[in-house]
């Protein structure tokens, strides 16, 4: 499978300057956008915890459903796709075995929904260091992305920076 290059987000920030009054971060894009990947973050956990979670928005803009079947990291010995829900007034985590993003649409991983879990964490991290992911879907090239590492959520997941619509989540 041909890996496309991946935009960095590291070079996004050098090249754009105005991406520091953006929230809206393209963390990745294929060459053709057919998958483009936003505001990907890396929840700083303290160096005792071997595990950790990321979030991101993955947006389809193919006209047919895609399917993220798994994730890897350099950084972690395992990734899982997790899902929070609430059971019987309690938050439980479980694991999906696979992720459906409709087609032009998008599903937004963040805090209390979906993440992906990153265990058994190879190295310690520091806030800004930058986390890299592949994701896997079904039938497309791998998507490559660097999440950053943060004590917080660093973007607004739910709004649009550029127009302030909140955006759809599934
Ligand atoms: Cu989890």
């Amino acid at each position: 499978m041909k890996i496309l290059k991946a935009f960095l987000a590291i070079i996004f920030v050098l090249s754009v300057g105005v991406v520091a009054a953006h929230e809206e971060h393209k963390d990745t894009v294929l060459e053709d956008e057919s998958i483009v990947v936003f505001n990907a973050w890396v929840r700083m956990m303290p160096s005792s915890q071997k595990i950790t979670a990321a979030y991101m928005v993955i947006e389809n803009n193919l006209d047919h459903e895609i399917i993220l079947e798994s994730a890897t990291s350099a950084n972690a010995e395992v990734v899982e796709i997790h899902q929070m829900t609430t059971e019987n007034g309690q938050m439980v985590m479980n694991m999906v075995n696979a992720l459906s993003i409709p087609a032009k649409g998008e599903v937004v991983l963040s805090e209390g929904g979906y993440h992906l879990m990153l265990i058994n964490l190879k190295k310690a991290t520091k806030v800004d260091d930058l986390i890299p992911i592949t994701l896997h879907i079904k039938g497309q090239d791998d998507v490559m992305i660097n999440a950053k590492v943060s004590d917080k959520m660093p973007f607004n997941e739910k709004f649009c920076s550029c127009c302030s619509m909140p955006k759809k989540s599934k």
